[in-house]
């Protein structure tokens, strides 16, 4: 059971004037502090993350941290992690990951999670998936009561081909009842993913009832790839917030 993997709880006090960059990096910042040299480690995607990959790269290059490979889980953060000097591999060369670490959208209280909003649901889904431990990192604005309840996009990512079948196939899931569904875009284009795939964005009036009837039923349908919720994933959410910084596992 990963969720009983343990992580040290911490708490320090912060001021309640720090800016959501400040929180986000701060989050980083702990969730590095696990980091050890040799390990194989899960790059997560999107603002937070991109701090803590930021904050690993300045470790190895001081030399206190040795030997660490990275798992990039987009594009991007394969370039930003190649800059700084990161060595880097994937899933085919090193398909067991010791730590990863990456935001998140949504954080419920059972740390579950929707993630996605940044567009590289399924490399992070299958590289964390991957991991032994995996630590997200969030501002208190990503805790929600329950699944989809902030009102953003819950993401889907689909095949190119006939994406508005399976728009409307998402549409009348009764798992997902009355959700809205719009293709995501990229100015005027279609967004397009690492994978070549689009991404329908399912927006929610009130928190799914059941998410893992929803992941399932969402995941039937052929030509979805995969989708945001990352159920029962997370090792432990590390959330910064006016309070403190503190560490659910
Ligand atoms: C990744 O980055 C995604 O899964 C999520 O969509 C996003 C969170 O972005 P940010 O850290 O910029 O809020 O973790």
């Amino acid at each position: 059971n990963r969720r009983a993997a343990s992580v040290p709880p911490a708490v320090a006090s912060l001021s309640k004037t720090l800016t959501q960059d400040e929180l986000k990096k701060i989050a980083a910042d702990k969730a590095v502090e696990y980091v050890q040299s040799g390990m194989v480690l899960g790059l997560g995607t999107g603002s937070t993350a991109a701090f803590a990959v930021a904050k690993i790269g300045e470790l190895l290059k001081e030399g206190t941290l040795k030997d660490i490979i990275g798992v990039p889980t987009s594009k991007r953060t394969a370039e930003q992690a190649a800059a700084l000097g990161i060595p880097l591999s994937v899933l085919d060369d090193h398909p067991k990951i010791d730590l990863a670490i990456d935001g998140a959208d949504e954080v419920d209280p059972d740390l579950n999670l929707v993630k996605g909003r940044g567009g590289a649901l399924l490399r992070e889904k299958m590289v964390e998936a991957a991991s032994a431990k995996f630590v997200v990192i969030v501002d208190e604005t990503k805790l929600v009561n329950g699944l989809g309840g902030s009102g953003l996009a819950m993401p889907v990512e689909v095949v190119q081909f006939c994406w508005k079948y399976n728009a409307e196939r998402l549409k009348t899931l009764p798992e997902v009842a009355g959700c809205e569904v719009k293709l995501r875009m990229d100015g005027d284009k279609p967004y397009v993913t690492d994978n070549s795939n689009y991404i329908i964005d399912l927006y929610f009036k009130d928190p799914i009832k059941d998410a893992k009837a929803a992941a399932k039923a969402i995941s039937s349908l052929e030509g979805v790839v995969d989708h945001g919720l990352f159920l029962d994933m997370a090792t432990a959410v590390i959330i910064a917030g006016s309070d403190g910084v503190t560490v659910q596992s």
